[in-house]
């Protein structure tokens, strides 16, 4: 008797578990923005990039995983979401979809599946657009790459040195030079002006954090690198050369040292014909 009285006087709270797992149920609610979503086959151009959504809609909090799939044209930053889920709380996680170079345009489609709820994302891929800067999207090659920069920082269209941190390259040997950062041209490509952005903001000026002794070096088919010019004692933000225009396989900066003499730091490298 007094046994069973015990398991009587346990608080009924802790008889109801807090948290369910959610399978199939009716109270979630699946989002994606922006849809459709656009991807350019460029191995540099930023990425598509989609906000997943989970809300529970029902009246206890809960778990869920959301399975993330694509057509193979696709390649998916992830496959799986998961997480807690309070009560009419919009919880989101980032997708990245890139896709190969070549990758004809077409629709395809991201599927969200959570249980027996299901969205269908379509994905845009576009053609390839015509850039005056032929170095915007085309795959950057670096000596090495700080863990919180992105190697193709320095060549995705962003220039702006506010957003140096989400959108700038630099190298991860600090205060040891010298540090390379270019691209290599899947076929010869003319150019004639190059341009470089360092970092240069209010915060950060160009005198103090900028790049200050450069190299630009060109190369043709195998050969060796040929340096067009060779820069010293910047101090500014925005670096234009101009030469003789030529086609080249690959364009590199050489950089020997920065104002602070620690990191070699990109916002953007840009080149044009002429
Ligand atoms: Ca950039």
């Amino acid at each position: 008797m007094l046994r069973r009285f015990t398991l009587v006087a346990v608080p009924l709270t802790l008889l109801v578990p807090a948290v369910a797992v959610a399978t199939g149920n009716n109270h979630l609610e699946i989002s994606a923005t922006p849809q459709p979503v656009e991807v350019v086959p460029l191995p540099c151009f930023p990425a598509g990039r989609l906000t997943l959504g989970m809300t529970n809609t029902g009246r206890k909090p809960t778990i869920a995983d959301m399975r993330v799939s694509g057509d193979a044209a696709l390649t998916l930053s992830r496959h799986q979401f998961s997480s807690y889920l309070p009560v009419d709380q919009l919880v989101k996680a980032p997708l990245e979809i890139t896709v190969p170079r070549g990758t004809a345009p077409a629709t395809h489609t991201v599927d969200l599946t959570v249980g027996k709820e299901s969205l269908h994302v379509p994905v845009v891929i576009k053609p390839v657009p015509a850039r005056d800067d032929v170095l915007l999207g085309e795959q950057a090659v670096a000596s090495s790459t700080n863990g919180n920069m992105r190697l193709c920082g320095g060549v995705d269209g962003n220039a702006d040195s506010a957003q140096w941190g989400a959108s700038g390259w630099h190298d991860n040997t600090k205060g040891v030079f010298p540090d390379t950062y270019g691209v290599d041209f899947v076929q010869p490509t003319t150019i004639g002006r190059v341009v470089l952005q360092t970092l240069d903001s209010t915060t950060y000026p160009a005198a103090v954090m900028g790049i200050r002794d450069f190299d630009l070096q060109v190369r043709t088919g195998t050969g060796p690198w040929t340096t067009i010019q060779e820069v010293r004692a910047n101090t500014t933000g925005r670096v234009t050369i101009t030469f003789e225009p030529r086609a080249v396989e690959a364009v590199q900066l050489v950089i020997h040292d920065s104002n602070d003499h620690g990191y070699s730091r990109i916002v953007e490298l840009e080149a044009y014909s002429n």
